[in-house]
């Protein structure tokens, strides 16, 4: 076992005696490690928190804490059993219990929460799965409607498509690696993406009109974000919680269907296996509108077919502004994929945008 890992685990208030800590998961973002103890007492999750893409780590560990201990009260109140295995609970550092993180001498940032065991993730979902995580992301925003606190956006403008589209032109007329002046196509899928730039910031508009709240959402919904139960195969919890922050419920709606919804892969090189499946929306929706259609308004229901659009192409234009910029921000395997990423993102807008009518008369259909 790792000392070094061994250290920074024993700076929290954990229950019981470590007897090995192993590397956990696939994350590109943070790192993380399984925790085991001897016995009865529960297993962890220790992390390390990327803190050059979360600068705030700690705004970002008192919105996470604000928003477990508001869904922990509401499942109390409702009598719920085995809270542990529905809401994340991270722990406090035995020096101070107000805080749950520690920084270690080299300036690493860790956390520690309690692993849900027997859990599955799924990278692919069928109309069950979807219809239950339509429900899930749907509830999550729900029990956060009246949180008290005053979250941070953990990634400033993380989901402002008028400052993606910002930085995208920023990238464009900077072409630091030319890019844009050597490749032909590149200056399509400029003008292709820009076109549509008026249409895609419906939402920052309708914002600055009054006329769409932002809510606390999950900002990360990609379907792997949610455990389900190994053995009855239901819904447990929403996991990954960096995003969470003020954000258009759209965030949530949208980027599960761009990951969910699609029929081929977010960087599929194959277009032809890239498109809207429009099963997989019709559950994600009857399940999202089960327990999130008492408080979304009007405006908000009306527009989730835009919202359905909006994230392949927030998602293409940021794949492409980091193309433009020589990949600098996502990791790559192969020197053109971030170019790869766009041209699939944009086929599945392509997609979602034949289909806009059928999902409105759908949406139209449960209201
Ligand atoms: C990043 O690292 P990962 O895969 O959880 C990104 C998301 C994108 C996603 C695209 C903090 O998430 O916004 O949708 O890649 N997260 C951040 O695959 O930028
Ligand atoms: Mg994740």
């Amino acid at each position: 076992m790792d000392s070094n890992l061994l250290n920074i685990a024993s700076q929290f208030a954990l229950e019981g005696t470590i007897s090995n800590i192993s590397p956990l998961g696939s994350g590109l973002i943070n790192d993380t490690f399984r925790v085991e103890t001897e016995g009865a007492t529960p297993d962890y999750v220790l992390q390390r928190i990327n803190h050059h893409i979360f600068t705030d780590v700690d705004g970002l560990q008192r919105n996470i804490l604000a928003v477990t201990n508001h869904i922990r009260a509401k499942l109390q109140a409702q009598g719920v059993q085995d809270i542990d295995r529905h809401v994340l609970r991270f722990l406090p550092t035995k020096n101070n219990p107000g805080l749950t993180y520690h920084v270690d001498q080299n300036g690493s940032y860790w956390r520690i929460m309690v692993l849900v065991n027997d859990a599955d993730t799924f990278d692919i979902v069928n109309e069950k799965y979807s219809r239950e995580a339509g429900a899930e992301f749907g509830r999550f925003q729900a029990m956060l409607v009246d949180i008290p606190e005053t979250l941070i956006e953990s990634i400033p403008d993380f989901h402002n498509m008028e400052f993606r589209l910002k930085q995208l032109k920023e990238a464009l007329e900077a072409d630091p690696v030319n890019r844009l002046a050597n490749e032909p196509e590149a200056k399509a899928i400029a003008q292709d993406l820009l076109r549509r730039a008026d249409e895609m910031t419906l939402a920052e508009q309708l914002h600055r009109e009054g006329k769409l709240p932002k809510r606390i959402c999950h900002c990360d919904t990609k379907v792997n974000n949610m455990l389900f139960d190994k053995h009855t195969g239901k819904v447990l919890c929403v996991i990954d919680l960096d995003t969470v922050m003020p954000s258009f419920v759209f965030s949530d709606y949208g980027d599960f269907l761009r990951t969910a919804a699609n029929t081929g892969a977010e960087d599929d090189p194959d277009l032809n296996r890239v498109g809207f499946n429009m099963d997989i929306f019709r559950a994600f929706t009857e399940g999202y509108l089960s327990t999130a259609g008492q408080f979304l308004t009007e405006t908000e229901k009306a527009n989730l077919p835009y919202a359905a659009k909006l994230f392949p192409y927030m998602q293409a234009v940021r794949f492409f502004a980091d193309y433009i910029n020589g990949d600098t921000y996502y990791k790559i395997q192969y020197p053109e994929h971030n170019l790869v990423r766009t041209r699939a993102q944009i086929r599945l807008l392509e997609s979602i945008e034949a289909h806009q009518e059928d999902m409105k008369q759908f949406i139209n259909s449960l209201l």
